[in-house]
């Protein structure tokens, strides 16, 4: 007999432990354990998502004839992590082998590969994680052939490998990309469809008071709880999508709304990393909305492109850089985390729209993500770390290898380019050309050094003259260097940055 050990973000049939186990004689093993759900701290919502899927697949994994060993999470269990629900087991069943399917973060891969075998004195079997496009070898082989990595490159090759918009060897109406047409504003046309939420059953209510109860210190709110937690309702989910906001998706792909928490995003990232979804069915109905005429093609295109590229990029890049590339830090940048992160209390009504989104539904589209808080963060010099925990806690979505490229990559530039060949650094001017934030906000987007001005501007001029020696030179950013020869009142823009990073938590 032989054990599989299945983790909360691996709850899908077609797991390769799934696959290389017999029901008939092998025993699956599923625990909730406080050093998973505490090794940040995740947004109550996160847990009770993941709590209350891992329970419903056990269910249904009994229901088709497997033995299930399962661990309800209990404060004073001495079963405090993987290993020790492992061990409990193995004292008691003797298995003669441990199966896995590789883990989407470094920190447990690594204990499980360097220590389990040992202390369990059992051999473990760490099966490729298949519910990627690519694995990480494969993703080495093509990075090894470039000197530097670019989304674009790596995205056009998985398009020729799935054959995903491609006829004849050639991308469906001649261009690969379709970025350009994916930058509309949005000001209630056409109008949105109404959020899908779930009912909640026994299991979720039984989780959800399990969460209330365990992690009150854990910041964010359950009340909105209503995320899909079987593969029956995310499969739902992803429907809805397809049907409702997958035909805007392109267009509206970076606008930011006031009050609008989602616009035409799919909300399909908690399913996606946690096993309710596999990105190739995701792909498969983007791309079959396309042939059928429902959705044109800059938004199944943008829409494939952001999870055949963007979301196996990052991934091979995480696995290829780590560990070090969690200490990244280029532009040595060290500023604590400004309090208001946690609080979701700032007077920047673009951020403070953020912080609720966050706070009430553990989720923000990726422009809220990218431009405001992490834009806002690059500004203020933060340390890559704090901000990089910060996203790890408090998304639905939040696993290390997908959100840490996007924040010490992405967002913080920290990694020197690898990931991006540009930050995306933008002032208050961007935010007020993509929103209505800047008309509900105090502060005054066109003006840059007076009392109320809008932070993101000074901030923005201070952030490009502190790094010119880096920057100057950035074919990328040679517009932004003229511009900043032709400002005048430099010193000033500096004594009122720094005047502001000094008082930042007052922002
Ligand atoms: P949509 O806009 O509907 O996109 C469709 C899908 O594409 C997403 O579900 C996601 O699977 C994939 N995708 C889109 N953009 C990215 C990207 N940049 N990287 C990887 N996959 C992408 N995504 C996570 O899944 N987990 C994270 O922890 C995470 N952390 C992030 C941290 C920062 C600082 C930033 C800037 C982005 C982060 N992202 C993360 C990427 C992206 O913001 C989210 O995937 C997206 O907002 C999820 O919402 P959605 O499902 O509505 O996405
Ligand atoms: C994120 C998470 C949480 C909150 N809790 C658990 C848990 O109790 N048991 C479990 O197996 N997995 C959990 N997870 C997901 C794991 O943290 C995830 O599998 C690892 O980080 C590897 O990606
Ligand atoms: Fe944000 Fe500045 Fe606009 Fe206020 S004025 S919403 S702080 S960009």
């Amino acid at each position: 007999m032989r054990f599989g050990l299945i983790l909360g973000d691996q709850l899908h049939h077609q797991l390769a432990t799934l696959k290389v186990l017999d029901r008939t004689k092998d025993v699956i093993l599923m625990a909730e354990v406080f050093e998973e759900a505490t090794y940040v701290t995740h947004h109550p919502q996160k847990i009770a998502l993941i709590f209350s899927a891992m329970r419903h697949f056990a269910k249904q994994l009994k229901a088709e004839g497997w033995r299930v060993r399962y661990h309800v999470f209990q404060s004073d269990s001495p079963i405090r992590t993987l290993l020790d629900f492992v061990q409990v087991q193995q004292q008691r069943l003797s298995a003669k082998e441990l199966v896995i399917t590789h883990c989407g973060e470094y920190r447990l891969q690594q204990q499980i590969e360097n220590h389990w075998s040992q202390q369990l004195q059992l051999p473990v079997q760490c099966l490729d994680d298949d519910r990627f496009f690519c694995s990480p070898v494969q993703f080495r082989q093509w990075a090894s052939r470039y000197k530097m990595l670019r989304m674009e490159y790596f995205y056009r090759e998985m398009r020729k490998q799935t054959g995903y918009l491609i006829q004849n060897s050639q991308p469906i109406g001649g261009k690969w990309n379709y970025d350009t047409a994916n930058r509309k504003t949005w000001s209630g046309n056409p109008p949105l469809s109404a959020p899908l939420y779930f009912e909640l059953d026994q299991i979720d209510r039984d989780v959800i008071e399990l969460v209330k109860r365990e992690f009150p210190q854990h910041p964010g709110s359950l009340t909105n709880f209503h995320w899909a937690t079987t593969r029956s309702n995310a499969l739902l989910a992803l429907q809805h999508f397809i049907v409702n906001s997958l035909p805007y998706f392109g267009d509206y792909q970076d606008a930011l709304a006031q009050g609008e928490d989602a616009l035409f995003h799919s909300l399909l990232s908690p399913y996606l990393n946690c096993g309710l979804l596999l990105a190739k069915e995701v792909c498969d109905a983007a791309e079959a909305a396309y042939h059928a005429g429902h959705a044109p093609l800059n938004a199944v295109e943008g829409f494939i492109r952001q999870i055949l590229g963007w979301r196996e990029y990052v991934r091979g890049v995480y696995w290829l850089y780590m560990p070090q590339y969690a200490n990244s830090n280029s532009l040595h940048h060290s500023a604590a985390l400004p309090k208001f992160y946690w609080t979701g209390r700032t007077k920047m009504n673009c951020m403070a729209e953020c912080f609720r989104n966050t706070f009430e539904h553990a989720y923000a589209h990726h422009i809220q993500r990218l431009m405001i808080t992490g834009n806002f963060a690059l500004l203020s010099g933060v340390d890559p770390q704090q901000i990089s925990a910060w996203y790890l806690a408090v998304y639905a979505d939040a696993y290390e290898w997908v959100e840490l490229p996007n924040t010490v990559g992405m967002v913080m530039h920290a990694d020197g380019g690898l990931l991006a060949s540009k930050p995306y650094a933008a002032s208050g001017n961007y935010i007020h050309k993509m929103s209505d934030y800047c008309q509900h906000c105090t502060y005054n987007v066109k003006t840059r050094t007076e009392p109320d001005s809008c932070p993101f501007n000074s901030l923005y001029w201070y952030f490009m003259m502190k790094h010119e020696a880096i920057f100057r030179a950035n074919p990328r950013m040679g517009m932004i260097y003229r511009q900043l020869d032709k400002l005048k009142n430099k010193d000033q823009l500096i004594v009122h940055a720094q005047q502001l990073l000094t008082q930042i938590d007052e922002l």
